[in-house]
């Protein structure tokens, strides 16, 4: 029997309360998690409904905050860590992933995911359509990352390495707990690596496809973003030199659109182009100076926002230095990469996701073939 777990830190309780309960229901789920950030408010708030939901079903509903395990900043990573721990020592023979901010979860999501494991394969990944600017750490750095660093195998064509909704096998579990690359990561970088060690685990993953799209809270000014792109920045970073998985991949074709999800605008552009110009300090300002041919049109952003110039051929030899010489946790270098990464968004969002989701998808996945063979 399966366990469906979600990480969860400030969603609203309802939310939370609807998608244990939906995972509750279904017939191959025998057991619950939902594992908070701390021991707060919302975790206090889901536990009562928890129990109710759990008297419903006749099945164990469990509430509990994550424990420390990694080694970097503590986030989803220590959360999605102490869940595969906890997993392992009691077995399940299937263990499902959900962030809890979904908002069109339902049972197709597991039903998905257990019908491709009932053939055999023992990670599934659930892919899905997303608005045109949402997913922009997904489009800029990990796609394009892994195409660069792994070119012709299944970690340069899978559809959302950073998606948090997925299916382990129980020996997948018991490899990725023994893992030191996915236990130390507990940050945000935890589904890159997880990503990575599964496709090394478990040839070859499955797609499966969510047809609807992934619904879920999206963002003000993209400055809500910027510990998650330094973080999956080294993530991704961290993989390059390691071994490559093979091209295996297999996937359900992809299925039409939603018009309604194509036209949600995932951030506030007006909020976002005012964060070009805050901020600079002297050592954000000389790492600039030494970007390979970029930095005159970058420093220009102290007087006022200029970000046209940063095209994906551009955005890809940017990208290949930060690959190189970023440090996490070096103030001036998190500075530059996440500015460096707004421009980019804001050149895409104007030049291309302005001309409609079709055109803006399509360009997408042309600069990711452009990467994996540049
Ligand atoms: N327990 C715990 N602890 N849960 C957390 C924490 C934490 O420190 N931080 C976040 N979460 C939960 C959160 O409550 C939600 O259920 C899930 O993790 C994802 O967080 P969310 O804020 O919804 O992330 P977002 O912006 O939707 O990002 C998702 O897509 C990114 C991407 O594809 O670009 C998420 O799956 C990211 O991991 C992914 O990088
Ligand atoms: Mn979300």
């Amino acid at each position: 029997m399966s366990l469906v777990v979600f990480p969860f830190k400030s969603e609203p309780t309802s939310l939370i309360a609807a998608n244990l309960a939906i995972a509750t229901a279904h017939e191959r789920v025998s057991e619950v998690w939902a594992v908070a950030a701390e021991e707060d408010q919302v975790m206090r708030s889901v536990e009562p409904i928890a129990v109710s939901i759990s008297a419903t079903h006749g099945k164990p509903v469990s509430v509990f905050a994550q424990n420390r395990i990694g080694t970097f900043r503590s986030g989803k990573g220590d959360a999605i860590n102490t869940a595969l721990k906890k997993a392992r020592e009691i077995g399940f023979e299937r263990v499902h992933f959900y962030d809890a901010d979904i908002t069109n979860f339902d049972h197709s999501w597991i039903d998905g995911a257990e019908q491709k494991g009932d053939d055999g394969y023992e990670v599934v990944r659930h892919r899905f359509p997303r608005a045109a600017t949402d997913a922009m750490i997904t489009w800029m750095i990990t796609r394009p990352a892994l195409a660069m660093l792994f070119p012709g195998s299944a970690l340069a064509r899978i559809g959302q390495p950073l998606g948090g909704e997925l299916m382990l096998s129980d020996r997948t579990v018991v490899e990725m707990v023994k893992d030191p690359l996915v236990t130390a990561r507990s940050d945000w970088g935890i589904d890159t690596v997880l990503t990575y060690s599964t496709a090394m685990s478990a040839r070859p993953l499955y797609e499966h496809h969510v047809a609807s799209g992934k619904r879920h809270a999206l963002y003000g000014a993209l400055d809500e973003l910027r510990t998650m792109v330094v973080e999956c920045l080294d993530a991704v970073s961290s993989l390059a030199g390691l071994p490559d998985p093979g091209p295996d991949l297999d996937a359900d074709a992809p299925s039409p659109v939603p018009d309604d999800l194509k036209r949600i605008v995932g951030y506030d552009r007006d909020r976002t182009t005012r964060l070009l110009a805050t901020g600079w300090t002297p050592d954000e300002i000389d790492l600039a100076r030494e970007l390979p041919d970029v930095g005159v049109e970058v420093l220009v952003n102290r007087e006022r926002p200029n970000f046209g110039f940063m095209n994906g051929a551009t955005w890809g030899m940017t990208l290949k230095h930060l690959l190189r010489n970023f440090r996490l946790g070096d103030p001036a270098w998190e500075a530059l990469a996440f500015r460096l990464w707004l421009m980019r968004v804001l050149a895409y969002t104007t030049a291309h996701a302005s001309q409609g989701y079709d055109h803006a998808i399509d360009y997408l996945e042309e600069t990711i073939r452009g990467y994996e063979s540049s």
